[in-house]
């Protein structure tokens, strides 16, 4: 399997973490959407031409949650990760469309604008805010997003909250996602590393556009 990605791409971790999670061994082909010969290969690829993209035996996928769908359906030797349950997969739905809607933008472009070194818009802010109350709210008396085991939900939100980690915001006010974001490190091989590298790139990145 192919993955088609930067792992300085938000949308592109997630479905990292998770290959990670599974012990997939996919073949990761970096793409710099910045760089004119690798966005020519990845547009060859996909016509939409975003990361991340995967291709499993010819068959070519984008969209980072249809993504973890797929390779929770496909690869995990259970359907805890996307409970096959009826009600138990509309709340990982609803985690996933809250995470696509809501958090992923409002904690990448705050944690854009602190690399940056640029001010942080109140309303920026306060969306943060919001969407943090909303993941503490769902962790309250369970110990992963959408209940009492691991979904791929949990994947994604997590890297929501790993951007506001890279911009030091406050989470001491919320013990339950503390907790929560201490027991996925657990969950996923190489995290360390694969922080840190995302780290470093992210900043990369932002200081050559800055120039
Ligand atoms: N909704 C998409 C967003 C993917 C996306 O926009 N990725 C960016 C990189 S972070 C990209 O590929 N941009 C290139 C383009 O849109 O041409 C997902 O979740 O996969």
């Amino acid at each position: 399997m192919d993955l088609y990605y930067h792992i300085r791409s938000a949308p592109c971790q997630p479905v990292v973490f998770l290959a990670k999670h599974l012990g997939l061994e996919l073949n990761y082909k970096t793409i710099s959407i910045y760089d004119p010969k690798e966005f020519e290969v990845l547009k060859k690829v996909n016509p939409q031409h975003t990361i991340p993209t995967l291709v499993d035996n010819g068959h070519v996928l984008w969209e980072s949650y249809a993504i973890l769908i797929y390779l929770a359906e496909k690869y995990a030797l259970d359907d805890s990760l996307y409970p096959k349950d009826l009600v138990e997969r509309s709340v990982v739905h609803q985690r996933l469309f809250f995470d696509s809607g809501v958090f992923q933008s409002s904690s990448l472009q705050s944690l854009i604008l602190h690399i940056r070194n640029k001010p942080i818009p109140d309303e920026n802010l306060a969306k943060v805010k919001r969407a943090v109350e909303v993941l503490e709210m769902y962790l309250t008396d369970t110990p992963y997003v959408a209940g009492h085991k691991l979904t791929i939900a949990d994947f994604s939100l997590f890297v929501s909250v790993c951007s506001l980690d890279m911009m030091q915001y406050d989470l001491t006010p919320y013990p339950n996602t503390v907790r929560w974001f201490e027991t996925m490190g657990t969950h996923i091989p190489d995290l360390a590393k694969m922080r840190k590298q995302i780290d470093e790139e992210l900043r990369a990145l932002l200081a050559s556009m800055d120039k």
